[in-house]
């Protein structure tokens, strides 16, 4: 039963929590392999150490939690079903999926392809596995609760709803006919206007959910290349669970859990600026950059904090030094090709790892 930990939450609601970050390292591909691409990273998941080995950079990172070749599963009970129960105790929570392109940010938060059976495949990721033990957990417990789901997308500063209906054939002439807005209520949180909200009944029903947003994405793949590894994208269930207490009083907990994948870091320098060709060419990825500033300011305890230069910021404020619980996880490539790309990934890893949020359980 969860009502001892809640009266427990209830009083620890002024504790600051770091955000915690979490280091996937996943296995050299068959190329890889077959073209005796070096290894140069290599983790001790016991002892939470990464090591960078080169001919001449040795560099040791400690204390993250790692996760060397390991399974869909073992990442998702070890480090995220401690996040859905808190989620589940009427938490905020957000997971982030951060690093170069080709690392498994999508594998990690989504996953390879969806089963036709019941059963979760082997190879599912964090969005489906969530969803199944949302569920499980509430229907255990013979819960009175209710849920909602939107998933968005957010390329070039621009929110296209994953979920909305699809009366256009074409992805283009559907988003300007439903234009998406954030908008600010009075108590300083963000609200997306315009957003297909679904209230969602079975585990099924968010499949097909997923299904529709999948597909919506890959229509939009294929009008634009690579458009989904410059895109940022966000998955998000709210459950409100209905708590029978003694006498007539009710009380209703709700939590929200986000998961987003975002676009690919390459060319994000580790001083938060565009560099090189990606400049040049002017792919800019605003939030992006917008994102590590603020990380940066929060762990620097700046004055100001750049939340409002972007949308994804705007839209995940809380999760930065804000009421939510955060998990980062920073997917790396062991291959010597992506070296750069690693070191710069593990930086910012090791930088958010100072953020400090502040926790509070949601009360009606
Ligand atoms: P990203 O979203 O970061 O661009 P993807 O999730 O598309 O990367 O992953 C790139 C490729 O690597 C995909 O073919 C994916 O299936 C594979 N992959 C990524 N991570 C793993 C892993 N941990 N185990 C096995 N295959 C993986
Ligand atoms: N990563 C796959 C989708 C892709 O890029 O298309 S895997 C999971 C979360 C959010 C969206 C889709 C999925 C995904 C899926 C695949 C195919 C059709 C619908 C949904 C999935 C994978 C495993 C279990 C459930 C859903």
């Amino acid at each position: 039963s969860r009502g001892p930990d809640w009266f427990s939450n209830r009083q620890d609601r002024n504790k600051e929590v770091n955000v915690q970050v979490l280091l996937r390292c996943r296995p050299l591909s068959e190329d890889e392999r077959r073209t005796n691409v070096p290894r140069v990273i290599s983790c001790n998941e016991l002892k939470r150490e990464v090591t960078v080995l080169q001919n001449v950079a040795n560099k040791q990172i400690d204390r993250v939690f790692t996760f060397d070749k390991a399974q869909q599963r073992t990442i998702y009970d070890q480090a995220i079903a401690p996040i859905v129960n808190e989620v589940l105790d009427g938490f905020n929570c957000t997971v982030f999926a951060y690093g170069q392109t080709g690392t498994g940010k999508t594998y990690t938060m989504e996953g390879g392809m969806r089963n036709k059976g019941g059963d979760l495949p082997a190879e599912a990721g964090v969005i489906p596995r969530a969803v199944r033990q949302i569920f499980d957990t509430l229907e255990a417990q013979n819960a009175d609760y209710s849920m909602k789901v939107t998933f968005l997308e957010l390329y070039n500063e621009e929110i296209t709803d994953l979920l909305a209906p699809d009366e256009s054939p074409r992805y283009g002439e559907d988003r300007q006919r439903k234009p998406i807005s954030l908008m600010e209520d009075g108590k300083g949180c963000v609200i997306v206007r315009g957003l297909e909200e679904e209230a969602v009944y079975t585990a099924n029903e968010i499949y097909t959910l997923l299904e529709r947003g999948a597909a919506k994405r890959h229509t939009a793949d294929t009008l634009l290349n690579k458009r989904s590894s410059r895109s940022h994208s966000v998955f998000s269930i709210t459950v409100h669970i209905k708590e029978s207490t003694v006498g007539d009083e009710e009380l209703i907990k709700c939590g929200k859990l986000n998961l987003v994948d975002l676009a690919g870091s390459e060319n994000i320098s580790r001083s938060g600026a565009r560099e090189g060709r990606a400049r040049e060419a002017g792919e800019i990825n605003k939030s992006l950059l917008t994102l590590g500033r603020v990380i940066s300011a929060l762990v620097e305890h700046s004055a100001h904090i750049p939340y409002r230069d972007s949308k994804l910021t705007r839209l995940l404020r809380d999760s930065l030094g804000g009421k939510t619980k955060t998990c980062i996880i920073a997917t790396i490539s062991p291959s010597a090709h992506s070296l750069e790309e690693t070191l710069s990934t593990l930086d910012y890893a090791y930088r958010a790892k100072n953020i400090k949020n502040r926790p509070e359980a949601n009360q009606k």
